[in-house]
């Protein structure tokens, strides 16, 4: 079996490492690496649309068969090799976690994206590098997205429309976790995990998870359990790793950190009622 994954391999490339945290956790190491860079287009090469039409990575070539979207390549690789399973085997329960999953690609994904682009790609990339970048961009949601909170900063309503997303997701989380069990789907460590937690660690990587799961223990708890496997570890042996306070993560959250607060209280004002 050859397994070629197309991927950035970033400490904050939230799908890339999705694919990457499940192949480890499914114990697969024999897979075909294909690093790609977005700020050198690799992502916009005609080879390689002709794999992604969207532009976008990771995907993944299995005997010459091409899967696309990071949550299915990961549901894809669990089924691929059953053992560790990283489902439930109830039919029920599996249908929960494809719920939760359903959540984090709708929202968790764009809502990620958003924090590290309004903070740390802010900061960081030249404006005339991102301008290049929007003129390949084949998505239109994805460059509105992109071009409002880069040009508008934290007032763009996309960024409340983020912290809206993850409020969401956080509590949802804490509801699942309410009982006591470490694991979102009960005692194991499963997809819902492997397509959740690449994404937390963003939030974390700009130094916002602390204050952010106050209102969260259980989340907290689920967290500090996760983010200590060796699946997760090895994320922050990768490029663009926010470990040191010197990190462009680490500074971008300082500076933008009060205003970040305001508007994840002025989100709790006006939505008190959100589920
Ligand atoms: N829904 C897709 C989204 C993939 C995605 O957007 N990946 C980002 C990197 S995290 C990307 O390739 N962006 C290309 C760009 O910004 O030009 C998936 O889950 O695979």
């Amino acid at each position: 079996m050859a397994l070629e994954l197309y991927y950035l391999e970033e400490t904050d490339s939230i799908c890339s490492n999705r694919v990457v945290v499940t192949l480890s956790e499914k114990g697969i190491t024999d897979w075909v690496p294909h690093k790609m860079i977005l700020m050198n287009r690799d992502q916009f090469t005609p080879e390689y649309l002709k794999l992604n039409p969207n532009g976008t990575v990771p995907t993944l070539v299995h005997d010459g068969s091409v899967i696309r979207e990071s949550s299915l390549i990961c549901s894809y690789i669990d089924a691929l090799r059953p053992d560790p399973p990283l489902s439930p085997s109830d039919l029920v329960e599996r249908y929960h976690m494809a719920e939760f999953i359903k959540l984090f690609d709708e929202r968790g994904f764009a809502a990620t994206g958003i924090i590290n682009f309004v903070t740390k790609f802010r900061l960081t990339i030249p404006r005339d590098k991102l301008e290049e970048r929007w003129k390949h961009i084949p998505v239109i949601d994805r460059l509105h997205r992109q071009q409002s909170v880069i040009r508008e900063g934290l007032d763009s309503l996309y960024v409340l429309r983020a912290i809206g997303a993850w409020e969401t997701i956080f509590r949802r989380m804490e509801a699942a976790l309410a009982d006591g069990r470490p694991y979102l789907m009960g005692d194991r460590f499963t997809l819902a995990e492997t397509n959740s937690a690449t994404f937390v660690k963003v939030i974390e990587m700009i130094r916002f998870l602390d204050f952010w799961l106050e209102p969260y223990p259980k989340t907290r708890e689920w967290w500090d359990r996760v983010s200590s496997r060796p699946s997760m570890q090895q994320l922050d042996t990768f490029d663009s790793n926010a470990v040191s306070e010197d990190s462009p993560h680490a500074k971008a959250g300082r500076e933008c950190e009060a205003g970040f607060r305001k508007k994840i209280e002025e989100y709790r004002e006006q939505f008190a009622h959100a589920l």
